[in-house]
């Protein structure tokens, strides 16, 4: 089972992501399992997908990354067990700090082939966040294998592309830069990228399915 853990700020663009990245994997036939974290009691994300149809585990009332991070790893082994996926697909709160759960799930987790680590930015406000929460987006920047610039249909006049990618490198400097627009849906060849890298241990390999 190889696990792609998903974080970045509120609003970025994860759910959006996972839909069509989870698409993507069963229409070649892999089994996906999407594990939804989210703060509050009820949770949002997880409804729409499931009556989409894909399998979807919540974890609600609390962050994995802090308050939940046993209840994740208890998921996860599960998960292992019952289902043992192809491909399993975790989207954490936008205010996760992915590192103790990498920890946890590096220590604890049982069955992960490869664990991948995609932090999604919101191109259109990177200036912004970056002004107003550096700590945080830099927590969740550092951790990334890598980073999807999403939203590039929102730059507007202030941050262009290139001080966005620049100022994303500047803080992880091994981590792969992608940009697109999730919203108007993302190109094949990148979902196909971005899970050739998720099973590949040097950057940059051949697409493998
Ligand atoms: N303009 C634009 N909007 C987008 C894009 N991708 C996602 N959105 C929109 O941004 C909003 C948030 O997207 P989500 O996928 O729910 O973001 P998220 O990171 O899962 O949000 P939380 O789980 O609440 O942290 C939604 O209204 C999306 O339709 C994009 O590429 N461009
Ligand atoms: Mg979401």
């Amino acid at each position: 089972m190889n696990v792609i853990l998903t974080g970045g700020f509120l609003g970025s663009g994860k759910t959006t992501l996972i839909r069509q990245l989870a698409e993507y994997q069963i229409l070649k036939g892999q089994q996906v399992v999407i594990i939804e974290n989210e703060v509050g009691d009820v949770g949002i994300d997880n409804q729409f997908l499931s009556l989409e149809g894909f399998q979807v585990k919540e974890i609600v009332g609390g962050c994995v990354c802090c308050t939940l991070t046993g209840e994740l790893t208890l998921a996860v082994n599960k998960i292992t067990a019952e289902y043992h996926p192809d491909w399993l697909i975790i989207e954490m709160t936008g205010l996760a700090k992915p590192s103790s759960v990498l920890d946890s799930l590096k220590k604890y987790g049982q069955g992960i082939g490869h664990l991948f680590t995609v932090i999604v930015v919101d191109a259109g406000r990177w200036g912004e966040l970056m002004e107003i929460m550096p700590e945080l987006i830099t927590m969740q920047l550092v951790e990334a294998d890598l980073v999807i610039a999403n939203k590039i249909d929102e730059l507007g006049d202030g941050d262009g592309l290139e001080q966005v990618i620049t100022g994303i490198k500047s803080v992880n400097t091994g981590a792969e830069v992608m940009a697109l627009s999730a919203l108007g849906g993302i190109q094949e060849h990148c979902l196909k990228e971005l899970c050739a890298h998720a099973i590949c241990d040097q950057p940059l390999c051949p697409a493998k399915i």
